[in-house]
């Protein structure tokens, strides 16, 4: 049987990419095997999910600093980590969470938590002397479709869009180095739409361009362009395109939707919208395309379009097991966002994945829009062998920091296959 011991346990805050603080977790094991984490943070954030922690005091960062989380890591988490020899990840993540003692991770944070955990992860890997997508538990090795976020909206970015993410997804490429290419030279040609068209070519937070348009149809049409200018055909065959609304962020009081600048909907018109977007573009996927609390909702959307595109549940969801099994019962949702920081620890993000695994839910691997170079989830994504990854555009260090990641190991492992699994 494995066994693991640590002899240093250390955090320090640092910056995302975002400018706002977060945590780096450094440890290292008696053999030697080093394991570092960088700690993603979100925008538009469930309301389910785990507590990240923040000082609160208003003199540093705007009270966003995290010395708080970094003093629990270096106390209280240390204390345990060091304390005694583990068997396995799952023992420790379980001690980790039975110190806490809350629902939500809200004593000690999130944030702390799945520091220490994805660092626990990579020496742990590091010491078996595996790759960690080789080390973590999962159905793979094999390489995901990318979904490249190309304009922002929403929390990401200053502009009028309600919608927050618009993805290419290359689902046509044979290899994920293809993929790469196919993302990155699509991104290029929108960049010479917007510029062509007298549009800004400024970045939001993830990446992707955050023009001045005001309805969801004037992007989608610029991407549909963009991706046949480079070359590609738009669709399943070629270039397809994804959707994060990430709509509990525009559901007013009242549980109304804001759509296209003003337009107050139903839940009923929305989905509608939805149905009439899917006939009219090349559109695969679709998270959040309601809001987290509107489950009966959930229920008739999944029920009107569930059968022709994905319906990726983030917000709802939170990367939750429990709350996924309640969700596959009732039919809310047919795939699962897949984010370790919205449940904390790298095992229940495991059994999570597990969940949707023997629901027939497939998952996508996701990052935050607050991200570090940190690359762990790439390796998560080729584990699990859930075939589909979200880092944002393929631009911006942060993001390509995941791909490149994909990439050695696309090298590395060159009989894995790539796509999302049949
Ligand atoms: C999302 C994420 C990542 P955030 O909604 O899917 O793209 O955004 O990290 O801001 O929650
Ligand atoms: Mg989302």
């Amino acid at each position: 049987m494995a066994s693991y011991r640590f002899e240093r346990v250390d955090a320090m805050e640092i910056l995302d990419s975002r400018g706002r603080p977060t945590l780096e977790v450094t440890v290292q094991m008696t053999d030697g095997a080093p394991g570092r984490a960088g700690v993603p943070s979100g925008a538009s954030t469930g309301t389910r999910e785990a507590v990240e922690l923040r000082d609160g005091d208003p003199a540093r960062f705007r009270g966003a600093g995290v010395l708080g989380a970094v003093s629990h890591v270096r106390t209280e988490l240390a204390k345990l980590v060091l304390g005694r020899t583990w068997a396995g990840l799952d023992e420790l993540d379980a001690a980790m969470r039975e110190l806490d003692g809350t629902e939500t991770k809200s004593r000690l944070g999130a944030n702390s938590i799945v520091g220490v955990s994805m660092a626990a992860a990579r020496a742990m890997a590091a010491s078996d002397g595996v790759a960690l997508y080789r080390w973590l538990p999962g159905d793979g090795p094999r390489l995901p479709v990318p979904h490249f976020n190309v304009v922002n909206g929403g929390a990401h970015a200053p502009n009028r869009l309600e919608f927050q993410e618009f993805m290419l997804a290359p689902l046509g490429a044979t290899t994920f180095a293809d993929a790469l290419r196919a993302g990155a030279e699509v991104y290029q040609a929108i960049r010479a739409r917007l510029a062509g068209a007298g549009q800004p070519t400024g970045l939001g937070d993830e990446g992707g361009f955050a023009p001045d348009l005001a309805t969801p149809e004037e992007v989608l049409e610029v991407l549909v362009a963009a991706i046949a200018d480079a070359g590609y055909q738009p669709g399943r065959d070629g270039v397809a395109i994804a959707l994060d609304p990430a709509s509990s962020e525009f559901r007013e009081a009242g549980g109304r939707y804001r759509y296209a600048q003003g337009t107050l909907l139903s839940t009923d018109e929305m989905i509608d919208r939805y149905a009439a977007l899917v006939d009219r573009f090349p559109i695969w996927s679709i998270e959040d395309g309601l809001a987290e609390d509107d489950w009966d909702g959930w229920a008739k959307l999944t029920a009107r379009i569930g059968d022709r595109v994905q319906l990726v549940g983030d917000d709802i969801f939170v990367t939750n097991p429990a709350i996924i099994a309640t969700a596959v019962e009732r039919r809310v949702a047919n795939a699962a966002l897949i984010k370790l920081n919205q449940v904390g620890t790298v095992t229940e993000t495991l059994q999570a994945i597990d969940v949707c695994r023997k629901a027939g839910y497939p998952q996508q691997v996701s990052h935050r829009s607050g991200e570090t170079t940190d690359s762990f989830i790439a390796d998560l994504s080729v584990a699990a062998g859930c075939g589909q990854i979200k880092s944002g555009a393929p631009a911006r260090g942060e993001r390509v920091a995941k791909y490149n990641r994909l990439l050695a190991i696309a090298a590395e492992a060159p009989g894995a296959p790539f796509g999302v699994p049949a």
